[in-house]
């Protein structure tokens, strides 16, 4: 762990890496993905390519802008982008586990999901893009949702927790979490935070959010402030682009961008334990490059969790094995 503001490892690929998301910006995420195949391995046998994100500078990427209008791709197949966490060869290896289906759910293919949860027989799910982002509750068993709330039309939605008093909302770069009313889903107070929103999950105590590097930030559930960063890492390799997350019996869960796996992390540590291949749900895959897994929640009083992605018409209640 690390307090915040502590000096990071650094050095020349990871700078290099840090310089090509600000210079290539928002238009170039096809020449970003070229560029980040050799840069992404070489920054993560050493160095830590979330620096940039963590220190709250502005990234070209985001959880959901880096694929529009690309080729991109990840999660199917695509050459360009690494489809898989890269695991250095260090202890501890993390294992290798099954995504199993118990059943199938049915999902709006409109939404594009950034945070989901499940409380209370109750599904609490926010949606990015600008003008359409935008956070609901919906009965577990189906049905439409009974509050729906939109963003402003200049904020792009991401993850989401819920506390026992609180639903915390993210945006992706307008650097402001929404506190709000877990019944109405009516913001009560917005606070600020640096750098970029991508994942959130609270684990009893605290809140977990990622920012689309390899660290996760603990805050305070009333306050939002920073306690502390854990660095991710799997064989020793810094795992970039931990996306939305969920916290599970004092571990997280977390979906990483543009690949189909699920990695289950020691919040104490950073060291991911375990890895989870859920390559084989929604296929075929909407034909969006966009329509990547993104959405954990684990189901109370269940050791299974609901997973599904954006533009999906599917979630699936799963239970991970191995
Ligand atoms: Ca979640």
């Amino acid at each position: 762990m690390r307090i915040p503001g502590a000096t990071s490892r650094s050095g020349l690929a990871c700078g290099i890496l840090g310089g090509m998301r600000r210079f290539f910006g928002p238009v170039g995420p096809l020449m970003m993905s070229l560029a980040l195949v050799g840069a992404v391995s070489a920054c993560s046998t050493d160095e830590n390519p979330g620096d940039a994100t963590a220190s709250g500078t502005d990234t070209a990427l985001a959880s959901s802008s880096a694929p529009s209008g690309s080729d991109t791709g990840g999660g199917q197949g695509s050459s360009l982008w690494p489809s898989n966490v890269v695991v250095g060869s260090d202890d501890p290896q993390p294992a290798r586990g099954t995504v199993e289906v118990v059943r199938e759910l049915e999902h709006d293919p409109q939404l594009f999901t950034q945070g989901l949860e499940v409380s209370d027989g109750q599904i609490y799910e926010s949606t990015g893009q600008y003008g359409s982002s935008q956070v609901q509750r919906r009965p577990l068993d189906g049905g439409p949702p009974t509050v729906s709330v939109p963003m402003a039309a200049d904020e792009f939605g991401e993850g989401l927790a819920l506390t026992p008093d609180t639903l915390w909302t993210l945006t992706w770069k307008n650097n402001v979490a929404h506190n709000r009313d877990p019944q109405t889903l009516e913001v009560r107070e917005e606070v600020h935070y640096d750098g970029e929103g991508w994942g959130l999950c609270f684990d009893g105590a605290q809140l977990v959010m990622s920012n689309g590097s390899d660290q996760l930030t603990f805050r305070d559930p009333v306050t939002f402030e920073p306690t502390g960063t854990v660095d991710v890492t799997a064989g020793g390799t810094a795992v970039p682009w931990l996306n939305e997350l969920e916290c599970v019996d004092g571990e997280v869960l977390a979906n990483v961008f543009m690949t189909d796996e699920i990695l289950r992390i020691d919040p104490t540590t950073g060291h991911v334990t375990a890895i989870y291949d859920g390559a084989h749900l929604q296929q075929p895959r909407p034909d969006s490059n966009d329509a990547v897994l993104n959405g954990i929640a684990a189901l109370p009083e269940s050791e299974n969790l609901l997973v599904t992605g954006k533009l999906w018409p599917t979630m699936y209640e799963v239970r991970l094995g191995g």
